[in-house]
C-alpha cells in the first residue's frame, strides 16, 4: 500500500530524529498525527461493519473501532452500575428507543454519543503508533453522524423535543470544542445504498431490536446522509467538518462475499487516503 510521500517523509523524520526535533516534527511525535482517522458512515445495515472488516483484512496498518452497540444493549454493564439486584434486568436502551422513541430518543442519543466519544478518544493501539508505515484508524460512524444524522432526524420526527434538542446541541458543541483536534477526522467514507437494499440487509442480519423498522425511517436517514455528505445542505457547526473530504462508495452490490467488488472498493479508499 502506498501513501502520500509527505506523510511518509514526516513519519520517517519522526523515527530518525530522536534529539531536539524541530517544532513541526514534535507535532508528528504525539503519535496521533501520522495516523489518519476515517469514519465509515451510512444507513442502518448498509454494511459498515462488514466493510470495516474488509478494510482491516486489507492491510496490517488499519485498525477498526466498531460501533459500541453492545453497550447500548446493556447499559448497566457499560457503566459503573454493573451490579444488578436480583429483581433488576439489564436495560436495553436500543430496544427502549425503538419501542418508545418519544420517551427514549434523547436518552439513547446522549448515551450513544457519550460511549462513542469515549472510544474516539482512546489513543491508537501501539501497533499503529510504532508502525513504520502510515497507519489508518477506521471508526464505524462518529460523534458527527450521531448529531447530524440520528439526533437531528429524531428532532425532525418530533421524537426529541425542542428543549432536548437545545440541550443536546449545547453539550455536543461544548465537548467537540473542548476536545479539539483529539476528535477530528481526516476523512469520511460514505457507504451508500438504497433504503430498500438496507431494509433487506436489516432483515437478513436479524438484530431483534430493529425488526420493527419501516422503509420510511430508512428513507429519512438516507436523506439525512445525502444532505450532510453529498448536497452539503446540513448546517454543521464545526469548521473542521465543513471541508472534510468525503468518499462516496456504491454499496449496492453485495460485496460481503465478492472479492472482486471488495478489491475495487479498497482501491478507491486507498486512492482517497493518498490525497488526504
Ligand atoms: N443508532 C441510532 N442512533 C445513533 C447511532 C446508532 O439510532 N446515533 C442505531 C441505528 C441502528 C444501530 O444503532 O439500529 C446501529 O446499527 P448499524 O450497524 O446498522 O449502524
Ligand atoms: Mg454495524
Amino acid at each position: 500500500m502506498r501513501f502520500n510521500t509527505v506523510t511518509a517523509a514526516l513519519h520517517l523524520t519522526r523515527r530518525l530524529i530522536s534529539h531536539a526535533p524541530p517544532c513541526n516534527v514534535i507535532e508528528q511525535m504525539d503519535g496521533a498525527t501520522h495516523v489518519k482517522r476515517l469514519s465509515i458512515e451510512g444507513n442502518i445495515a448498509v454494511g459498515k461493519s462488514t466493510f470495516a472488516k474488509v478494510l482491516k483484512n486489507a492491510g496490517q496498518n488499519w485498525e477498526v473501532t466498531p460501533e459500541p452497540v453492545s453497550k447500548w444493549q446493556n447499559v448497566e454493564a457499560a457503566t459503573s452500575q454493573s451490579v444488578l439486584s436480583p429483581k433488576q434486568t439489564a436495560s436495553n436502551l436500543l430496544q427502549m428507543m425503538y419501542q418508545d422513541p418519544k420517551r427514549w430518543s434523547y436518552t439513547f442519543q446522549t448515551f450513544s454519543c457519550m460511549s462513542r466519544l469515549r472510544t474516539q478518544l482512546q489513543p491508537p493501539p501501539a501497533s499503529l503508533l510504532q508502525s513504520t508505515e502510515p497507519a489508518v484508524q477506521v471508526y464505524e460512524r462518529s460523534i458527527y453522524s450521531d448529531r447530524y444524522i440520528f439526533a437531528q432526524n429524531m428532532f425532525e420526527l418530533d421524537c426529541i423535543n425542542s428543549t432536548e434538542w437545545a440541550v443536546y446541541q449545547d453539550w455536543h458543541s461544548f465537548l467537540v470544542e473542548q476536545f479539539g483536534s483529539k476528535v477530528h477526522l481526516e476523512g469520511i467514507v460514505y457507504l451508500r445504498a438504497s433504503p430498500q437494499t438496507c431494509l433487506e440487509r436489516l432483515g437478513r442480519r436479524g438484530r431483534e431490536e430493529e425488526q420493527g423498522i419501516q422503509l420510511d425511517y430508512l428513507e429519512t436517514l438516507h436523506r439525512q446522509h445525502d444532505n450532510w455528505l453529498i448536497n452539503k445542505s446540513t448546517a454543521v457547526h464545526f469548521d473542521h467538518l465543513k471541508n472534510l473530504p468525503v468518499l462516496v462508495l456504491d454499496a449496492s452490490l453485495e460485496f460481503e462475499k465478492d472479492p472482486e467488488v471488495q478489491s475495487a472498493l479498497i482501491k478507491q479508499v486507498t486512492t482517497f487516503l493518498k490525497e488526504l
